[in-house]
């Protein structure tokens, strides 16, 4: 029997409201959350999880593009407190390497790294990877892709998603892109 897993990625409190990368209306979905991971064989977390100086922040040399966001044991890297933690069966740091950043929960952005989780998956039996989280235009979106392109079927729970929108109908784009490479969103 395949089994189905529920992929939260990156609720933690950096991108949560107060925190340094806040993405807008974050807290609204952890409540669905929580009450999703119960109907799933399998619930994995991941963490955006940088070192100090990581290549993606706008104070390291060259500037990257974000404020610094969720260092590595640091309140801001933790997920919500308010997120079910004892639902969660499995977790997956990514963003770790200081000169690469890793918007999916699958590879580095230069597509070499892996972090496992796709192995993990596999051996777990999974077939059918259900995404929730922040960012859906980043690491959500990223996590989708490589999912899909792991020949996982994926479907993104859109209503269990809030988008950075740095430039305006970026999650209107994003949901365009995950579509057209045979994503369900619902
Ligand atoms: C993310 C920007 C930088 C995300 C992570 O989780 O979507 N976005 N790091
Ligand atoms: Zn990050």
């Amino acid at each position: 029997m395949s089994k189905t897993a529920l992929l939260v990625v990156d609720v933690q409190n950096d991108f949560c409201p107060g925190g340094a990368l806040a993405v807008p209306g974050a807290d609204e979905i952890i409540a669905p959350i929580n009450e999703l991971m119960e109907r799933f064989d399998l619930v994995i977390a991941t963490l955006d999880f940088h070192p100090p100086g990581h290549c993606s922040f706008i104070t390291s040399d060259p500037p990257g593009p974000w404020p610094e966001h969720c260092v590595q044991d640091t309140f801001g890297a933790e997920l919500h407190e308010d997120l079910n933690n004892e639902a969660i069966d499995h977790f997956v740091c990514k963003g770790t390497a200081l000169d690469v950043d890793s918007y999916s929960a699958f590879f580095d952005n230069d597509h070499v790294t892996e972090t496992g989780l796709a192995r993990h998956l596999r051996e777990q039996g999974v077939e059918h990877v259900y995404v929730v989280g922040l960012a859906l235009d980043y690491c959500v979106k990223f996590t989708a892709l490589d999912a899909r392109a792991e020949g996982f079927e994926v479907t993104v729970i859109a209503d269990a998603t809030r988008a950075v929108n740095v430039t305006p109908g970026d999650d209107e784009r994003a949901i365009e892109e995950m579509r057209a490479a045979d994503i369900t969103i619902s």
